[in-house]
């Protein structure tokens, strides 16, 4: 290990068990919970579970689940038998099919996920933690009583509720390069919950298709929701320098007009160059950048995972932004640690893997600065009718 400690007076815990791990969504599904495994691993092998309250977390009981979900989607969901995917007829639940397949243990799977993001909210409701890590969770797109986009259970709904029953008001901001269409839903119609999400965007093309610039809660007169959505559409190729000025620019703006007592960043590592799914140009240094910006702010904060198809990338992020959390970025050794077990899994890039080199062929960047001006100028005048 490299000697890191507890930072004094500052709190981290870390919430994951290797349970999660062990699923598999099926042989060519781009979604890999061993990516975890891969990012535990570089999180040890630099000793950083020595500075954090590591906890194994255990699975939601039906009853916490319930706070969001239906209970006939959730007992479909327990009772469901595996089956080899098949899109062509319509799915109960959206259950199923090649996006949500029905594999050996997913209630077991959503449980445990879920427990954690409960978990780690309840550490931050009792002051327990400062910083509280899952990166099993992050599973944006669930909704109520519907599975989609690989998502089962909306971990994030179930933490924000928990952040409810203590704080006034919860800022909920999304860096996955998909729209976080299920926990925009959840909390349309109420002004204690912001959604802040940042996302390619492209109605026809691109994964859920929802999340314009003038999509910012409910048109209806009065509706205390009215203004709380604010989404950050963008076009490929997006680098470090606009994706980190424009988190910036806008969290800020949000964080002042809103107030909000405690913050859940999820963290979805697709936006990262070379992501097999995604479509932006995001490095490890940017992607970290908004966490160190979300815990300058002192906000009692959740991170969660989410998205991430690029194993080895996204393992670097997670672990990148443990070291944040935990304060020792700037003092561990950019070469990953020879005795870092998979190490070979990151020597696909180099013969001397770092924790932040990602290697992806660039996408050329489609948003111009005009473009980037359009969505502030847009998001400045949304943020005028919020005051908290
Ligand atoms: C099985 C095998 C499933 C190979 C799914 C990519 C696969 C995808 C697969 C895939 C794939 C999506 C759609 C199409 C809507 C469907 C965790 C009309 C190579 C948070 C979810 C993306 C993103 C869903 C989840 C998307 C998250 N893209 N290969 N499926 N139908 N689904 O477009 O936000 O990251 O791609
Ligand atoms: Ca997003
Ligand atoms: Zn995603």
């Amino acid at each position: 290990d490299c000697g890191i400690v507890k930072p004094k007076g500052y709190n981290v815990s870390w919430h994951s068990n290797p349970e999660i791990e062990k699923h598999h969504f099926g042989h060519s599904h781009p979604m890999k919970p061993w990516r975890l495994t891969l990012a535990k691993s570089l999180i040890m092998s630099y000793g950083m579970h020595a500075a954090m309250d590591t906890y194994v977390s255990r699975p939601a009981s039906e009853e916490e689940m319930e706070d969001f979900h239906s209970k006939d989607y959730l007992e479909y969901l327990r009772t469901a038998k595996v089956a080899i995917p098949d899109d062509s007829d319509p799915k109960d639940y959206n259950l199923g099919g090649s996006d949500c397949p029905i594999f050996e243990g997913l209630f077991n799977y959503c449980a445990m996920y879920s427990g954690a993001s409960i978990d780690a909210a309840r550490k931050l409701c009792n002051n327990e933690s400062d910083i509280a890590i899952n990166w099993s969770g992050g599973l944006h797109h669930a909704k109520k009583a519907e599975a989609s986009g690989f998502c089962y259970a909306n971990d994030i709904v179930l933490a924000i509720l928990q952040l409810l029953r203590k704080h006034p008001r919860v800022l909920y901001v999304d860096i996955d390069v998909h729209h976080g269409d299920g926990v925009e839903e959840a909390f349309w119609s109420t002004d204690r919950v912001m959604t802040v999400s940042m996302h390619k965007y492209d109605a026809l093309n691109f994964f859920p298709g929802t999340g314009d610039l003038d999509r910012t809660g409910p048109d209806s007169e009065g509706n205390p929701g009215a203004h709380h959505a604010v989404n950050v559409p963008l076009n490929d190729g997006i680098d470090d320098d606009q994706y980190t000025w424009l988190f910036k620019h806008i969290v800020g703006m949000c964080v002042d007009r809103f107030r909000p007592n405690a913050i859940v960043l999820q963290c979805g590592a697709d936006s990262l160059a070379g992501d097999r799914l995604g479509r932006f140009n995001v490095q490890v240094q940017g992607h970290g950048k908004c966490v160190e910006y979300c815990k300058s702010l002192n906000i009692p904060l959740l991170l969660v995972g989410g998205g991430g198809y690029t194993p080895r990338n996204v393992a670097r992020a997670w672990a990148h932004e443990t070291s944040i959390a935990i304060g020792c970025a700037d003092t561990i050794d950019p070469i990953i640690p020879k005795h870092t077990p998979y190490r070979s899994h990151f020597r696909h890039d180099t013969l001397f893997p770092t924790l932040e080199q990602i290697l992806g062929d660039p996408r050329p960047n489609r948003n111009s600065q005009k473009k980037i001006d359009e969505i502030v100028r847009s998001i400045t005048e949304q943020l005028r009718f919020v005051n908290a």
